[in-house]
């Protein structure tokens, strides 16, 4: 491969492209009219405007994209994540026109983008799965027996579904008609497809994420799980490597259970098993996520691989460097997703322009950054500015390191999820471990992060006393003595 196009934009175009550089291959980005000075525009070798800044006009016009690695003599797409990352279609086109997708084949995109299909797919290959059934609802009188077999509360999902949309609680059988009803018909207008199935709703689990690499000559392995347990409202805020609740046995089940998932869908490329962990630690596979993850960093970070070059050795056809036994957890890493999200006013996106936009440094602190001081924040895309990734020895390292970095992230023009994420941190709930996938809405109100805010003005402003009357004492010193 000697010229790879990265069809997507912001930080992860410029993540990706700094690997593929770095591999020595060339560089195409894509732009729309809104990102014509954005850094993953200025770092490429080559850039090419597809459109007005409406996403379908411009980043998903997949047949467009593909005619401009014509024109280039492109020899690879790499999606990113969103966008075309797990289009089947998109991917199948590329293929098809002789161009290398950097991901898996559209078949496993496809088994993958179905819930069903994917319950369908592992279940001969020993996965647990949360109880429920397997194929969509048509009968509700066979959905009431199941549903009392399995017990209540129970949960309404999508199969085409993600990120939580279409799923519905119901606590009590006298509920469930009506709602399989409305699951039925939102599935069908919000998916185009409404298939719907139930399972047992597990009510506290924590969200745990296993990655996985798997090359083209059937070897595929895992790098160990992700927790991305805070989240607001299916969106992650916090993810973390290794989790702070898995043991090494647990971990190592895990991991060869996402391995079988993998394997059950031929997979290639890298690719994140999502499980759900209980109170009983219990884990069930919910989905496989088909691309490459907003929070692949803490992986990179604890195991030392760089995941994208990986993905790019995989497309070219090479045998996994890497075996399962040399991979050793060091460390551990932290991500907080830096949102230009006003945290005081319900997180509603905040747009701008970064009148000041400076970022922290050093050794143990990684920024996947795609924005820039006097840029505008564009409101046609997910606002989210950069990612901050800390590293330590140990979790309370990393922790520590996290606060002092975003304590040095100076953003003024617009409000970001910053403070945020240093209540979440510094929360006692967080640093014990003890948390799951309800942190947010058990410990976060605008109230208290406020508090907190004002907590350290107080703070702020009494270290400056301090400061003024030293720095006072040491003018009214004698000449003499202040020489001494
Ligand atoms: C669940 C669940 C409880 N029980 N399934 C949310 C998004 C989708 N990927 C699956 N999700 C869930 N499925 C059963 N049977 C709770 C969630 C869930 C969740 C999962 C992971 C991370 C955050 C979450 C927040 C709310 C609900």
């Amino acid at each position: 491969m000697k010229k790879i196009l990265v069809a997507n934009r912001g930080e992860i175009a410029l993540r990706i492209m700094k690997s593929i550089q770095k591999m020595g291959i060339k560089t195409v980005a894509i732009f729309s009219e809104a990102d014509r000075n954005a850094p993953h525009v200025k770092f490429a070798d080559e850039a090419v405007c597809v459109g007005p800044a409406p996403s379908n006009q411009s980043y998903l016009l997949g047949n467009k994209i593909i005619e401009v690695c014509k024109q280039l003599n492109v020899d690879g797409i790499h999606p990113g994540y969103g966008f075309l990352s797990e289009n089947a279609d998109f991917a199948e086109a590329v293929e098809e026109a002789g161009i290398s997708f950097i991901g898996p084949r559209s078949k496993a995109i496809r088994i993958m983008g179905s819930k069903l299909a994917a319950k369908d797919a592992v279940k001969k290959y020993d996965i647990p799965m949360v109880p429920g059934i397997d194929e969509a609802i048509t009968d509700t009188k066979k959905a009431k027996k199941i549903a009392a077999e399995i017990g209540y509360p129970i949960l309404i999902k999508a199969s085409a579904g993600g990120g939580g949309k279409g799923m519905r609680v119901v606590e009590q059988e006298k509920d469930l008609e009506d709602q399989i009803k409305r699951a039925i018909s939102e599935a069908k207008s919000a998916f185009g497809d409404g298939s719907v199935f139930i399972e047992k709703y597990v009510a506290s689990p924590r969200h745990i994420e296993i990655q996985v690499l798997a090359d083209t000559h059937g070897n595929t392995l895992h790098l160990f799980e992700r927790e991305c347990s805070v989240q607001r409202r299916h969106q992650k805020v916090i993810e973390e490597a290794p989790s702070v609740v898995l043991d090494a046995k647990l971990r190592e089940e895990m991991g060869k259970a996402a391995v079988r998932v993998a394997e059950a869908c031929d997979y290639v490329g890298a690719g994140t098993v999502e499980f759900l962990f209980d109170e009983n630690r219990n884990f069930y596979f919910l989905e496989m996520n088909t691309r490459l993850q907003v929070e692949h960093p803490v992986t990179e970070f604890i195991t030392g691989v760089d995941l994208v070059e990986e993905q790019i050795k995989i497309a070219r056809g090479e045998v996994l460097s890497i075996k399962q036994e040399d991979l050793k957890i060091k460390g551990h890493a932290l991500e907080l997703r830096v949102y230009a999200e006003d945290a005081m006013d319900n997180f509603l996106p905040s747009v701008g322009k970064l009148e000041k936009y400076q970022l922290p440094h050093g050794e143990k602190i990684r920024v996947d950054n795609g924005f820039e001081e006097g840029m505008d924040v564009p409101i046609y895309y997910d606002p989210m500015l950069a990612k901050l990734i800390t590293y330590g020895k140990n979790r309370e390292e990393a922790i520590q390191l996290m606060i002092k970095a975003i304590n040095d992230y100076q953003v003024e023009g617009v409000s970001t999820t910053l403070s945020f994420g240093k209540f979440v941190f510094e929360h006692e709930a967080f640093t014990s471990g003890k948390f799951d996938t309800h942190f947010v809405k058990n410990y976060y109100s605008p109230e208290k992060l406020q508090n907190e805010v004002e907590e350290e003005s107080k703070l702020a402003a009494l270290v400056a006393l301090k400061q003024y009357l030293q720095d006072q004492k040491k003018l009214r010193l004698p000449i003499t003595e202040a020489r001494a």
